[in-house]
């Protein structure tokens, strides 16, 4: 067991039973062109997050634990995607039709990989969600379950909508869920000051939040004494 320095107490990390889950680090978020531009966001404040969130995977990748990535990700011909969220919004292109990097938020396109530098490898999983939350209709619960996860670590994009509501998720479901403050990122500053608060406060009422430095000093001082 790791004892994480954490907001708003420590957070007891069992290493075996626990996983990186990495938020929507895809181009369709990050980089001009995908649907977060559309939407009119500065997508350059999500893609001063990646090497931190490099180093994060490298810190699980490195002790062979268990590593999560989402995506935003509709079925070509839509069926999982609600016309409410299609009309929702001013964005210039809409979800489903053909922007710069194929069709926004769809399987397979350019736009919905996650960004090269922390491209999936072997072994991991990558889960093609259509809601804003891990949970809904990916049957991930299930595969947590299977391989006796029982703790959640979080990173990726955006903090307020996608990582807020997975984290939500999965806190119902019983996971003990620790977000990393800064390997996740919002379009808007105060909405990612406001997230942290919300899941810390309370006691911890979604959660426990600390930075890389504290996680990675965790593992370091385990390794050390054993
Ligand atoms: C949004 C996400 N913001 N990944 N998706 O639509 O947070």
């Amino acid at each position: 067991m790791l004892s994480v320095k954490a907001d708003p107490y420590d957070y007891e990390l069992p290493v075996a039973d626990t996983a990186l889950v990495v938020i929507d680090m895809q181009r369709d978020f990050i980089e001009p062109g995908g649907f977060g531009a559309a939407l009119g966001n500065d997508v350059s404040r999500l893609a001063a997050i990646i090497p931190t969130v490099g180093k994060l995977l490298a810190l699980f990748r490195e002790r062979g634990l268990t590593v999560i990535h989402t995506r935003e990700a509709h079925l070509p011909d839509m069926s999982d995607c609600p016309p409410s969220k299609v009309a929702r919004g001013n964005a210039t292109v809409r979800i489903g039709e053909e922007g710069p990097m194929g069709r926004l938020l769809v399987r397979g396109e350019a736009g919905n990989q996650i960004v090269d530098a922390l491209a999936p490898v072997e072994g991991e999983w990558v889960i093609d969600k259509p809601g804003k939350g891990m949970f809904w209709n990916t049957g991930v619960h299930e595969r947590l379950q299977a391989a006796g996860i029982t703790h959640l670590v979080f990173a990726g994009v955006t903090t307020e909508v996608c990582v807020q509501t997975s984290m939500r998720e999965a806190n119902d479901r019983g996971y003990e869920c620790l977000l990393v403050t800064d390997a996740t990122e919002s379009y808007f500053e105060h909405f990612k000051t406001g997230t942290i608060e919300m899941i810390t406060a309370q006691g911890g009422i979604v959660g426990w939040a600390t930075p890389l430095s504290a996680l990675a000093a965790a593992f370091e001082a385990k390794e050390v004494s054993a």
